[in-house]
């Protein structure tokens, strides 16, 4: 029995200190049930949430959480598994180019051995896996979608409203449901003027709270890099370089900020992947950087990012529509230049992150 479920069972028994001891067990066994029932996959087959594997935490606030049948299956065998996040679907590029990559994406996890799952919140429903009337759904409602981070999820989910989530939320759900690596095209950081403004993305702490190794190209030089990586050494998150040393910045290979570690192979990385989990040391980082021929060395994406983070300021945008309003400015004033980069490196890192998952699931099948 894992150890959380002994602290769950004390919270509900001091909650039910009025009962008698025999009352309060029972109580506290029904609630347990009632918790449990609360995961299930697509097919309505129930699955015990606290025996899930690499079962991590409580259940969501209300609302079931669908495993689509074939990441379940992925899981139950030991299988490789790749999550993959839904905001860069709706908020990240436009349609139909985002219908596009996170199909091929898909694609690509499938064609090196894993199985992919995407996360979003369908009507009101998480969902771990989706089907493609669902990416297509996101793709085409576009910023119309929630875009959910942590603290939006209990909200998406009370509402049944439809939601795209951003690294953090896909990391919660993700790794509650025991997938291990996690793909993405960047993480969110600390802003600009963040310390001013406080801005720093829910991304950075949900990897002290998620298990899971996120591959990213890095985070945009949108963002301050120096202090989102003194951040996630504070928070204690591991950043690793891959096949590289210094961290890159998404657009470019190089961001000037050397990467606390690196390794070159997808085998090192499960290694570490494995160490973390097994400490208990919580998520991970990688830097993947964008492939040579599409790095965008051409002034035209610099000169971009520098004039949107100007209208940025005079428009006072402000909290979770930073990201998005940076994304589209970018890429209208870069002439599409930017696009072209990002789905190359995001086909990377799928290409990248997957060979990573399957190393994973290969060393914890020499065990
Ligand atoms: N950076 C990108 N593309 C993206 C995002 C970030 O280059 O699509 C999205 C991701 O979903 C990320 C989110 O988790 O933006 C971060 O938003 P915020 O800065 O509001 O935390
Ligand atoms: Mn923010």
């Amino acid at each position: 029995m894992p150890v959380y479920l002994g602290t769950l069972r004390l919270v509900l028994l001091r909650l039910d200190s009025s009962h008698s001891s025999l009352t309060m067990e029972a109580r506290a066994s029904r609630r347990l049930a009632a918790l449990a029932g609360q995961l299930v996959d697509s097919s309505g087959v129930s699955r015990n949430w606290h025996t899930a594997p690499c079962d991590r935490g409580a259940s969501l606030a209300s609302g079931a959480v669908v495993v689509h049948p074939s990441v379940a299956a992925a899981l139950a065998s030991g299988g490789a598994v790749v999550a993959l996040e839904s905001t860069i679907v709706s908020h990240g590029m436009p349609y139909p180019q985002n219908l596009q990559m996170a199909r091929e994406v898909e694609q690509i996890v499938c064609e090196r051995g894993a199985t992919p799952a995407t996360v979003a919140i369908i009507e009101g429903i998480p969902k771990i896996g989706l089907d493609d009337s669902d990416l297509e759904k996101l793709a085409v409602m576009g910023t119309a979608a929630a875009k959910v981070s942590r603290r939006d999820i209990g909200l998406c989910v009370a509402t049944g409203k439809t939601g795209a989530t951003t690294v953090s939320a896909t990391a919660l759900l993700a790794a509650r449901a025991g997938i291990k690596v996690f793909v993405t095209g960047g993480i969110g950081g600390v802003h600009r003027d963040g310390e001013n403004s406080m801005d720093v993305s829910a991304d950075l702490t949900e990897l002290t709270k998620s298990p899971i190794a996120v591959i990213s190209a890095g985070a945009k030089s949108v963002l301050d890099i120096p202090r989102t990586l003194e951040y996630l050494e504070t928070q204690g998150v591991a950043v690793v370089g891959y096949g590289v040393t210094e961290f890159p910045a998404f657009f470019t290979r190089s961001s000037g900020c050397e990467a606390p570690c690196s390794v070159n192979t997808p085998k090192e990385a499960a290694l570490l992947i494995k160490s973390n989990l097994r400490l208990g040391l919580g998520g991970c980082v990688f830097g993947v950087p964008i492939p040579k021929e599409f790095e965008a060395t051409g002034s035209n994406v610099q000169k971009a990012i520098t004039k949107a983070l100007q209208e940025l300021k005079r428009n006072k945008i402000k909290g979770r529509d930073v990201t998005p309003f940076l994304l589209k400015r970018v890429l209208e004033l870069s002439g599409g230049a930017s696009l072209d980069a990002n789905l190359a490196l995001v086909k990377n890192n799928a290409a990248i992150g997957t060979d990573i998952a399957v190393a994973l699931a290969n060393v914890a099948q020499e065990e």
